[in-house]
């Protein structure tokens, strides 16, 4: 006797069979807020440029975002999960709580990348080639072959040369130190003290960027190019500015910062 069909859910409309991955390879964290108009057209693109799950981090987005988000975790259980918070805490804290996530579930490979498609997901399988040769990949608009396109003068001015100038406090050799596009090996993330990590806004990615290097974690940059965002509100301001400013100079003078701890003094 032929077993009976299983009832299938109208509301669910089962994904193809290659966007199915079972092992946990690589993990991409989105931090949203306000980005209703992107995110149900970016996750299906992440999911199908490999073996790339991926973690959206909701600051409670007035326009829904997070409800879109768990609609989208319905369907492809296995490989989105959205981690839901009270209300706008900042860029800097939803990645750290996606990088403990990244740690406990066991990702091999973890990726920061905005919600507004600035990131192309196309580059996301290069950035993963690099991590078998490095431990840290920055997505670098500042690398041969990378650059920006539809962005205004100011925007362009104030990335290079926040860049620049904390490359050169720093210390740092590397191109673009603002550029939210990057990803880890596992064991780098876990050399990384998340407690010290003291910005929120866009230093964030300048002060990860200088914790792997005082590591000596090796870190390589791959050629992107960056969009304009394609819908919703830019969350940039002088505020954002002037933190990255300032914290360039607290890393540089503050021991705490300069030195990562060592997991066996802790
Ligand atoms: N969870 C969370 N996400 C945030 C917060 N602030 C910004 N984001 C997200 O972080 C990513 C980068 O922010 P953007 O506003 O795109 O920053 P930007 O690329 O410098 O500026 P524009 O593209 O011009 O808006 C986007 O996916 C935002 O939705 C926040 O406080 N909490
Ligand atoms: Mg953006």
């Amino acid at each position: 006797m032929q077993a009976p069909a299983l009832p299938t859910n109208p509301r669910i409309d089962r994904p193809a069979r290659h966007l199915e991955y079972r092992h946990l390879d690589s993990l991409v964290i989105i931090p949203t807020y306000n980005e209703a108009g992107n995110l149900p057209e970016l996750i299906p693109r992440v999911l199908a440029q490999g073996p790339f799950d991926v973690l959206v981090v909701d600051d409670n987005s007035p326009d829904g975002t997070g409800a879109l988000a768990g609609d989208l975790a319905e369907r492809w259980p296995s490989r989105i999960k959205v981690l839901r918070r009270p209300g706008k805490l900042g860029l800097g804290s939803a990645y750290v709580e996606g990088f403990r996530h990244a740690l406990e579930a066991g990702y091999t490979h973890v990726f920061e990348m905005d919600a507004d498609f600035s990131h192309d997901p196309a580059s996301l399988p290069a950035l993963r080639a690099a991590l078998d040769r490095a431990d840290v990949v920055l997505g670098s608009r500042y690398a041969p072959g990378g650059g920006t396109r539809h962005w205004p003068l100011w925007r362009q001015a104030v990335s290079r040369g926040g860049s620049r100038y904390a490359g050169l406090v720093l210390g740092l050799p590397v191109r673009d130190l603002t550029g939210g596009f990057k990803g880890f090996r596992r064991r780098a993330l876990a050399q990384l003290d998340l407690d010290a990590i003291r910005s929120n806004g866009y230093s964030f990615q300048i002060e990860v960027t200088y914790r792997c290097h005082r590591q000596g974690l090796r870190i390589v940059e791959v050629p992107i190019v960056f969009e304009e965002r394609r819908a919703g509100q830019s969350k940039m301001g002088w505020r954002i500015i002037a933190e990255a400013l300032l914290l360039v100079w607290v890393l540089r003078l503050h021991p705490s910062a300069r030195k990562e701890a060592q997991p066996w003094a802790r």
